[in-house]
């Protein structure tokens, strides 16, 4: 118990530590999952409303590679269907999603999915996923390369480094 007691004090030290520290240059969050040249960062999937099964996946994917790569498909065993989508906003201003069947990575970039963007549809989630647990999903991409990962189910999918942007206020404790 003494043991585990130091090593608590010691890990709020290491914390305060590092939020002290001279801003660092911007780092890409720790990976969850690794399809060759792709990483794949901050997975998320929004609860559905209330008695509704369909729902979207968000989550970052970096090229570390120096050639293009492609998501070409996604699936889960905990949805119907999973289809890749733009949002697109039509002449007369109606935004509108539509299937897209691909999604490109160029080397060297990050490619953010988020709300208002492009995202991976959920459609016939199950209803049993509650708020925190979590879905699988893998990805497939054209390299032949693919991964599988935990998607935590979140109330608002907003990207997770929103708040680090911010500037000093996400710094307090
Ligand atoms: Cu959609």
């Amino acid at each position: 118990m003494r043991t585990f007691q130091s090593l608590t004090a010691l890990g709020l030290l290491l914390c305060v530590c590092a939020c002290g520290a001279p801003v660092a240059p911007p780092q890409m969050v720790a990976p969850v999952a690794v399809a060759g040249a792709i990483a794949i960062s901050e997975p998320r999937v929004r609860l559905p409303a209330n008695g509704r099964d369909q729902s979207a996946a968000y989550m970052t994917l970096t090229n570390q590679g120096p050639e293009t790569d492609h998501l070409v498909q996604a699936i889960s065993p905990d949805a119907r269907r999973l289809e890749l989508h733009a949002q697109v906003q039509s002449s007369d201003g109606m935004v509108a999603m539509r299937e897209i069947d691909h999604i490109d990575i160029p080397a060297g970039t990050s490619m953010a999915l988020t709300p208002g963007g492009i995202h991976i549809m959920v459609k016939g989630m199950k209803p049993d996923l509650k708020l925190g647990e979590t879905m699988t999903i893998r990805l497939i991409f054209a390299s032949g390369q693919s991964a599988q990962f935990q998607a935590p189910v979140v109330a608002n999918p907003v990207a997770l480094g929103e708040s680090t942007r911010e500037g000093p206020k996400s710094h307090q404790h």
